[in-house]
């Protein structure tokens, strides 16, 4: 047995963080002729002094492992020593690196025509020792495990969290606003989150049920945590709308129920005020196994309009963009533009070579490039790889230090990290890699 080598403490880095170049490709995308140079002149100057010359965002792809054993997959010190390591399924890989790898648990691989037992992992330092732990989602409609980390090269030990986790986009996020991190998911035909007791979190976590009893189940997809009202308090969304969290969580009050299309199910749905009008909007995967990726932007009477990105269609997209099985969806300022974009992919046959629609195309993985123009707000589709795709999770954070935003993927092609680069280049350059309009 052999101890972590230990070096300056650094826990909980899991916030994305912000980019902080290519102001000028932000603005000049949005310059196509003289008149209007001229007529932003000034704010041009300013763009000048403050940008050095843009930027295109490539990542380098490392594939850790080819072995299926996971569907999703995250990050975290694991051996306290200030580098970040990744983990997906039985495995955490020591950053950074991430060549050498260390065991959680007893790993099977699995095969892609079948499913794992690792859906989503999160990591947090559950037991409060200043070592990350690992959250581990099972199967969907089965149990929520954490496991402590051991220190050393010794497998860890595995805690209860909740017996049932339905529906297929669970979460692991402080949504009380206590600054400890629930389970949120439906269980037993409620919506809900299991809370811990902080002072001994081996013990079994209590269910709070914060709505009516409804038709969900194991297979159920679309989930989403976020401030839909902006209150400040973080509300509850899944495909038929959206549940108000209360002033007061004592007693599990149900909270208020408000309707809203949000498709057929898809993957993480996103909340964000897409196009900056202070109301908060809404990004979700329309269908978890076909096709679609759609904006919902929220109204000033609390309704919402879809504004689909991309479809079953090329022509759906207006960069001719389409792929099927978005099922796993993050919100990440990509180019450090200040706008959040969307990190998504393809599922990678999800019921095998042969189910749902085109599952043997290219593994897809896009981040869309939020852009608000003065003719609107649209996303730019940039390929970051091919032959990869999605899980039922991704993770995007700051791997490297760099304080730029790099990407976990795990899924039945292994487990991939791509770490965020930059390129410096001309203004011809960069507008040689944009992505055409075919419209
Ligand atoms: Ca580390
Ligand atoms: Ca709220
Ligand atoms: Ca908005
Ligand atoms: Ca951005």
């Amino acid at each position: 047995m052999c101890q972590y080598k230990l070096s300056s403490p650094k826990d909980g880095m899991h916030s994305v963080m912000n980019g902080r170049w290519t102001l000028v490709p932000s603005w000049h995308s949005r310059l196509t002729s003289m008149s209007k140079i001229l007529a932003v002149l000034p704010c041009l100057v300013i763009g000048v002094l403050q940008a050095a010359d843009p930027s295109l965002t490539t990542f380098a792809k490392q594939h850790l492992t080819p072995q299926f054993m996971s569907e999703g997959a995250t990050f975290g010190d694991f051996n306290r020593d200030g580098k970040q390591d990744v983990v997906s399924g039985p495995f955490w890989y020591a950053g950074p690196t991430f060549t050498d790898k260390f065991p959680i648990y007893s790993a099977i691989v699995y095969d892609p025509k079948n499913y794992s037992a690792n859906f989503l992992a999160f990591a947090y330092d559950v037991n409060h020792d200043h070592f990350d732990d690992v959250v581990v989602f099972g199967f969907p409609g089965k149990e929520v495990l954490w496991y402590q980390n051991s220190g050393t090269d010794q497998l860890w030990t595995k805690h209860a969290i909740l017996d049932i986790a339905d529906n297929e986009s669970p979460t692991w996020i402080d949504m009380t606003g206590d600054g400890k991190p629930e389970v949120v998911c439906t269980r037993r035909g409620y919506i809900g989150y299991a809370q811990a007791d902080w002072d001994n979190p081996t013990k079994p976590w209590t269910w709070h049920n914060i709505s009516a009893k409804g038709g969900w189940h194991k297979f159920t997809h679309g989930l989403g945590v976020g401030d839909v009202n902006g209150d400040g308090r973080l509300d509850i969304l899944m495909r038929e709308g959206w549940w108000e969290q209360p002033t007061m969580l004592a007693g599990d009050p149900e909270w208020v129920f408000h309707t809203s299309d949000f498709g057929s199910g898809g993957a993480q749905m996103l909340v964000y005020d897409v196009d900056g009008d202070g109301r908060n909007d809404v990004i979700t995967s329309l269908s978890a196994h076909e096709w679609g990726l759609a904006w919902y932007q929220q109204q000033a009477n609390g309704s919402f309009v879809r504004q689909l990105i991309m479809g079953k269609e090329k022509t759906d997209s207006p960069y001719g963009v389409r792929f099927s099985q978005l099922h796993a969806m993050a919100l990440s300022d990509i180019d450090g533009d200040g706008l959040q974009d969307i990190v998504t992919g393809k599922r990678y046959w999800a019921h095998g070579p042969k189910g749902d629609p085109e599952p043997n195309e290219p593994a897809v993985l896009y981040w869309f490039r939020l852009t608000r123009t003065a003719a609107g707000v649209h996303y730019v589709p940039m390929k970051i790889d091919d032959d990869s795709g999605v899980g039922t999770q991704l993770t995007v954070g700051d791997l490297n230090g760099d304080k730029r935003p790099d990407i976990i993927v795990g899924n039945k092609k292994g487990t991939f990290v791509f770490l965020h680069q930059t390129k410096p280049v001309s203004f011809a350059e960069w507008e040689a890699a944009q992505p055409k309009s075919t419209r």
